[in-house]
């Protein structure tokens, strides 16, 4: 087969955010829009790419096949010698990131935009994962974007056939070099990695009831996102629960109209069934399968800062811990600090990172961390580099199985041995970018002033007096690299928070996310909502946020 070289031009803004190129569906399908970007994946590789092995896959999006099928052959014109292609292009992010690992492969492309919604007039996304599993890092991002604004060609071997519906392998002659593209069943290799992890016997007797003749009553929900195959192999056929157990498990290509995002706001029909029924827990997942939620009997909510730290606790619980031993935590910046306060009981070093998976990756790399989490509905450990949402529910079924309690009594116990800290996230989505940029430079610059700290804000009767306020910046601790302009952050002498910073994974105008944070160690059965009021508000007036959006209420509240 004859490579060919295509002639292009840059297009605009070709910038990777959070975690990777997010954008509406017909921004991808431009003549040369998605080929002009995989290209500079490719090149930001170097001389490695050459005689390499990629993995390629998506959440099933709408575009997700097509992209998957575009880029086999792109990658063909680049000098890629092998190819793992899910089935269909389906791969959940977890599964891609344990597969490059497995199989020592150079990276891979992964289709997605996570939780935001799909469909031909919603989002697409793609993101590279480099050979460690994780995200790439923003050196490389960097690379890629640099790469965006000049291009000039691309390269495709635009007459190569595969079928990307059949499970198998087909070799290729291309230009004298022998090409591979291997279909891999989508979930095989992620459910004997599970299985590796987890005491797969223990709760299979535990979920179908077999050890205690009740069978764990679940709902876990798949939000049509790419986590339906992988949850029916593992919660049905291995863990033995009924098939009421699991809704939403065929992936479809706009979710089914349902927004896969699980929070409190997007995965409503979750929570209410749960609410309303006779469940001992409820999960769902986002679109790519990497973010989880997980609520209690009669919906009872489990903070995602919440989540990280009761499994902290409870590592005893899971298999893997015991034969790769426990080494550090982390959390990112805007997540409240539970987890900080478990590593400093077990004498764990905990490490405070950006906003994004791909800053835990080189503390997990050199040994320094196990366990992770971002209060965005991300936990996972060091088994791979990507947060992982059924990895989650597995932990937490774990620690029900041993501790033989329900989620709202593991919490409450947990409140009891360390404090609580109250969590709450505001995020105002889809306000015009101008104006935010102008709240935010404004609250930067309020908040830096030399006058700033040690002043005193009081609201609903509570009066709190900042002790240190700054835009967050991070060293790696490994590699030394410098991330700044990481969030605004507010930090007052009992140790409340108050952080507020745009989003980097929208694919339109901007996102504001507000979070809060407050720590109690007695009073700790109380109603975040209420407990939180009197910082919402000092929030509200030091970011003068309702002025500079137009917004009165946020449109997600956490
Ligand atoms: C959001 C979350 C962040 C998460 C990122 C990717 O980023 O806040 O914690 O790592 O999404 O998650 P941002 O920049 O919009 O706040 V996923 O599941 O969308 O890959
Ligand atoms: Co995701």
């Amino acid at each position: 087969l004859n490579v060919e070289t295509k002639q292009t031009a840059p297009y605009e803004g070709q910038k990777p955010g959070t975690s990777g190129l997010r954008k509406k569906v017909k921004v991808f399908t431009q003549p040369n829009y998605t080929e002009n970007f995989v290209q500079c994946i490719l090149e930001a590789n170097g001389t490695a790419l050459v005689g390499s092995t990629l993995v390629i896959g998506g959440d099933g999006r709408y575009y997700c096949k097509e992209a998957a099928e575009l880029i086999v052959r792109i990658c063909a014109g680049n000098r890629v010698a092998k190819l793992l292609v899910g089935q269909n292009g389906i791969l959940s992010t977890p599964a891609v990131s344990s597969l490059i690992r497995h199989n020592k492969a150079l990276g891979g492309i992964v289709l997605t935009a996570s939780h935001n919604p799909g469909g031909p007039e919603n989002d697409f996304g793609i993101k590279f994962n480099c050979e460690n599993g994780g995200p790439a890092p923003d050196a490389f991002t960097n690379k890629i974007y640099q790469l965006s604004t000049t291009i000039k060609a691309y390269t495709l071997v635009p007459s190569l056939q595969f079928d990307i519906s059949k499970v198998g392998v087909s070799n290729y002659d291309i230009g004298g070099k022998p090409f591979v593209v291997e279909v891999i069943d989508s979930v095989a290799n992620y459910v004997r990695h599970m299985e590796e992890i987890f005491d797969f016997g223990k709760l299979h007797d535990f979920v179908s009831g077999k050890s205690s003749g009740k069978p764990l009553k679940m709902r876990i929900d798949s939000m049509n996102g790419v986590t339906g195959a992988y949850v029916r192999e593992i919660f049905l056929n291995r863990l033995g629960a009924t098939e009421a157990s699991v809704v939403h498990t065929i992936p479809l290509p706009d979710f089914g109209g349902l927004h896969p995002d699980p929070n409190l706001t997007y995965a409503k029909n979750l929570v209410e069934t749960v609410a309303k029924g006779d469940y001992d827990i409820g999960a769902a997942f986002d679109g790519d399968g990497d973010r989880n939620m997980i609520i209690g009997r009669k919906a009872f909510f489990v903070t995602p800062s919440d989540s990280l730290a009761v499994i902290a606790h409870y590592l005893e619980a899971i298999p893997y811990f015991q034969k790769n031993g426990v080494q550090g935590f982390a959390r990112s910046m805007p997540t409240a600090s539970a987890v900080d306060l478990v590593g400093k009981k077990l004498g764990k070093e905990v490490y405070e990172v950006p906003t994004g998976w791909k800053y835990f990756g080189n503390l997990m790399d050199a040994g320094r961390l196990c366990l992770c989490g971002e209060e965005s509905f991300g936990t996972g450990s060091n088994h791979i580099r990507e947060k992982d949402g059924i990895w989650a529910v597995l932990a937490w079924i774990s620690v029900m199985q041993h501790t033989g309690k329900s989620i709202e009594d593991i919490l409450k116990q947990h409140w009891s041995v360390y404090g609580r800290n109250y969590f709450t996230r505001y995020d105002y989505e889809e306000c015009d970018l101008e104006p935010c940029n102008e709240m935010m430079a404004n609250m930067e610059k309020t908040i830096t002033d030399a006058e700033f700290v040690g002043k005193s804000f009081s609201s609903g009767g509570k009066t709190y007096k900042v002790k240190e306020a700054d835009n967050f910046s991070y060293t790696d601790p490994v590699d030394k690299s410098l991330a700044t302009k990481q969030g605004l952050r507010i930090v007052f002498d009992d140790g409340s928070r108050i952080v507020m910073r745009l989003s980097g994974t929208g694919s339109s105008g901007a996102t504001v996310r507000l979070y809060i944070d407050s720590y109690e160690k007695q009073n700790v059965l109380g109603q975040a909502s209420v407990m939180l009021r009197p910082l919402i508000d000092i929030a509200l007036e030091i970011s003068q946020l309702p002025k500079f959006t137009g917004r009165n209420a946020p449109t997600v509240i956490t």
